[in-house]
């Protein structure tokens, strides 16, 4: 069974605790379950994961070369920054989905340019947690 990755990073555990005008009213937790159930209708095998360190993420992200068929990753502030998340992708041989919970083009402008949107098959905003859901499903087209 194909095994996907989903990574969320920082700040991303405090989701349906704080903010939810920005990003609704589902913890991570509900993000994972609802991800789950989902990719079990998919045939897909999940692996989610989060972290509030970049090093981490980048492990991660190599760690599933030859592991996993797709990535589903919201890097949260890291996609504003993170040249070593970008470098990590690079490296990862299948199709990749950034989410991000809001639109961030509505936002600040810092927020409008992600370093992983250039090599993301897709991007995904401002679909509310709804967008991870439909990214495994693209991810289930990308990789039929
Ligand atoms: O919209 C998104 O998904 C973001 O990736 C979320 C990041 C933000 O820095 C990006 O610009 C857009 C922030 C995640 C913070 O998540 C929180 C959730 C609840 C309460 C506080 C923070």
């Amino acid at each position: 069974m194909t095994k996907i990755l989903l990574l969320n990073g920082p700040n991303l555990n405090l989701l349906g605790q704080r903010q939810p005008e920005i990003y609704g009213s589902e913890t991570l937790d509900d993000v994972i379950a609802d991800c789950t159930e989902l990719c079990k209708t998919l045939g897909f095998e999940l692996e989610a994961k989060q972290s509030n360190h970049e090093g981490l993420l980048v492990d991660w992200i190599q760690d599933a070369r030859g592991d996993s068929g797709g990535i589903v990753i919201n890097p949260g502030a890291l996609s504003h920054t993170s040249v070593a998340i970008l470098d990590a992708l690079n490296a990862f041989e299948g199709p990749v989905m950034e989410v991000h919970i809001s639109n961030i083009h509505r936002r600040e402008r810092f927020r409008h340019h992600s370093y992983v949107s250039g090599r993301a098959e897709g991007v995904i905003a401002g679909f509310g947690t709804q967008g991870y859901g439909f990214a495994l499903q693209r991810l289930k087209t990308l990789l039929a």
